[in-house]
């Protein structure tokens, strides 16, 4: 199995790239966001806890998404590996995926950084937004607080990982296609 993260900013096309990349690659694709989301869609109690969280740009607990993340490793078949998209977000996150990983005899092989300037990132959510009504990229306010949080909570892992050596950076500015190009070509070295 190989397992790649793809990571970046809001708005960086982390969602958009990772079901093209995998189903081009035959990876299970595992998004917090989307599980989060669904559990919201579903009513459940804990999408109801999670989504006032969530319409404010803050990030929801570590228990909860490790605990997501690893339920569906452990019930996902018959593919070359995991594409983590938005998991992890945090340090902490990332050491215990590590160690999930690890008892299972697998490990991270790549970490994509999707790098993307900051006023680009600001229009595809506001775009966005008109398309899906996500609340979380309506309001300004908010797009900027997950931008405040992914700096402070999530850029911390760029060096967690550079030191591990699995650090990719790969430059996510143009069209959906040519950004598509650049992973591929990269990923394809591990697979
Ligand atoms: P996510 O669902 O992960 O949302 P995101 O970071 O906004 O999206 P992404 O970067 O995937 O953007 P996309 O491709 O869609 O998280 C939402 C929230 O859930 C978080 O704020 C947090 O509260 C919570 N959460 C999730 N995981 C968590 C965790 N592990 N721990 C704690 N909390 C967690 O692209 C955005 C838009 O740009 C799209 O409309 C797309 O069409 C467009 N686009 C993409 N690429 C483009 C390109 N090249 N050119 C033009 N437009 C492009």
């Amino acid at each position: 199995m190989v397992n790649f993260l793809i990571f970046g900013p809001p708005g960086s096309g982390k969602g958009t790239q990772s079901v093209k990349l995998a189903e081009k690659f035959n990876l299970t694709h595992l998004s917090t966001g989307d599980m989060l989301r669904a559990e919201i869609a579903a009513g459940t109690q804990l999408g109801i806890k999670m989504s006032s969280i969530m319409s404010k740009g803050e990030l929801v607990p570590d228990e909860v998404v490790i605990e997501m993340i690893a339920a569906k490793i452990d019930s996902s078949k018959d593919c070359a590996g995991f594409l983590f998209d938005g998991f992890p977000r945090t340090v902490a996150q990332t050491v215990a995926l590590e160690k999930m990983l690890n008892d299972r005899g697998m490990k991270i092989n790549s970490m994509l950084v999707l790098d993307v300037e900051h006023d680009e990132l600001v229009k595809r959510l506001v775009l966005r937004a008109e398309q899906s009504g996500r609340p979380d990229d309506k309001d300004p306010v908010v797009i900027k607080n997950r931008i405040d949080v992914y700096k402070a909570k999530t850029e911390p892992i760029i060096d967690y990982c550079r030191k591990r050596g699995i650090y990719q950076p790969i430059n996510g500015m143009g069209t959906i296609e040519d950004i598509f190009g650049r992973l591929s070509r990269n990923m394809k070295k591990y697979l």
